[in-house]
This record gives structure tokens, sequence and C-alpha cells, in this order.
């Protein structure tokens, strides 16, 4: 509940699903998008997270053993009620079309279990080869997400179905910057929180204009790679001593 602009009740009790859709019960796309409909920082848990050796062995399983960790990372609430919580169909590659980095691997974890109801990922089968396609700026919901033009999608409906991933909380999906994805709105009562992280090879344009990567693993130089230290501090890696 909030008054004046303050919240007078923080539903403290009401647990991680539910909790910030109480807090944002009745509110509209624009107070949603106030405060972000996605946010990184540099927390511990993050790096932990980014240097999880499962989640590496699955992403060396696609790019191989020199492991760059993208600066572009996310954690997602989608709130219940709220348009901007949906993400039109895209290629993540929209978000950085000059980027001389190829692949950069997306790895989408729920932290609830993403369902039809709740706005599970989205994705079109085989268009992991696809190149970058026409896309516009989204005009409904004010937050800025890429969208493929119209004619390109209409062109993959006369071929194939998208294909929905409904998965439970904690597990990985992985997809390429190519490959075309959507996630539909929230159709339930409470929030589809969920993280997504990147990882390309290393040899290959940091992005530095979307923030500093680090050198998450490397079976050739093992010394080099980063410490949450060097993270906290803004520092990619090591330098080889
Ligand atoms: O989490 C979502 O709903 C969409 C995620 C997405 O499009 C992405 O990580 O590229």
């Amino acid at each position: 509940m909030v008054s004046n602009g303050a919240c007078v009740d923080d539903f403290g009790d009401a647990g991680f699903d539910r909790r910030l859709a109480l807090l944002f019960a009745g509110r509209v796309d624009d107070e949603f998008l106030k405060f972000g409909r996605s946010w990184r920082e540099r927390r511990p848990g993050y790096f932990n997270l980014m240097t999880n050796s499962k989640i590496l062995d699955a992403v060396e399983c696609l790019i191989g053993s020199e492991i760059f960790a993208n600066p572009v990372y996310n954690t997602r609430p989608k709130v219940p009620g709220v348009a901007a919580g949906a993400v039109p169909w895209h290629q993540d590659k929209s978000y950085w079309p000059g980027a001389n980095s190829n692949p950069v691997i997306t790895v989408w974890i729920p932290l609830v279990d993403a369902t039809m109801d709740n706005g599970c990922l989205h994705v079109w089968p085989r268009t992991h080869r696809t190149p970058v396609l026409s896309y516009h700026t989204e005009s409904l919901s004010g937050t800025g997400y890429t969208e493929l033009d119209e004619r390109h999608l209409q062109r993959y409906r006369k071929r194939t179905e998208p294909l929905p991933l409904p998965v439970s909380r904690g597990s990985a999906i992985l997809f390429n910057d190519r490959c075309i994805h959507s996630s539909t709105p929230n159709l339930t009562d409470r929030v589809r929180w969920s993280v997504d992280l990147r990882y390309q090879p290393v040899d290959q344009d940091p992005m530095t204009s979307h923030g500093v990567g680090f050198l998450a693993r490397s079976r050739k130089h093992p010394r080099a790679v980063a410490s949450l230290e060097d993270w906290l501090q803004y520092r990619p890696e090591h330098m080889e001593g």
C-alpha cells in the first residue's frame, strides 16, 4: 500500500515471489519502469553465480574454455499486470549491433518456476544462425525493448511455430544472440523472477560501452581469471604475473 508516494506496508512477510507483486498492485507501466524493468549490480552474489562451475561448464561446451563474462547481465522481476514485463520477439544482437563479438551466449535462469502463465521464455527453433534482422523500439509500454519487424515474424510463422520453454526454478536455458526469442505477460498474482547472464569467447570485443566484463574461465591462463575483488573494483581481469 502506498500513500503520498511512500510505502506504508513493505509486505515483509509476503515471500519472494509475492512481495513485489503486492508492492506494485494497481500500478501502471510508467510507475513500474521508474524502478527499472531489469537491473544489474556489482554484488558478490552475482559474481558467484557468473563463475558457477556448472554454468561455465555448459558455456564451455558451446564456445570453448576461454570464457569472458559479458558486461550485460540482468535481474528481471516480471510483475503481474504490468505490460512492461513482457518482452517482444527479438535477437539479443539487436542490443549490440556494432559489437564484434560472436557468439554471445545468454544463460537464462528463472528464480521461480517459469510457466506459461507467468511468462516463460519462448524461442523460435533453429534461428540461432539467422543474420541480424531489422528491428525497431517497441512502442506499447515504454520499455525501450527492441522488437523484430513484423515482416520477419510473418515469414517465420509460415514455416514453423515458436516454442514455449516452461522450466523449473534454477534451470538454465542457453541461446546465442541470433536466436529469436520473447517472453509473454505474467497472468498470475506472483512475480516471475529471473536472471540472465552472458558469455563470449575471450578474444572478442569486450563491449565496454555496456560495462566491464571479466575473464571468467581460462584453461590456457588460469592465473588471469578475475577474482571477486577484481570484479568489485571494476577491473576486468588480472595481469598475468
Ligand atoms: O526474461 C525475459 O522475460 C526475457 C529475457 C530476454 O529476452 C533475454 O535475456 O534476452
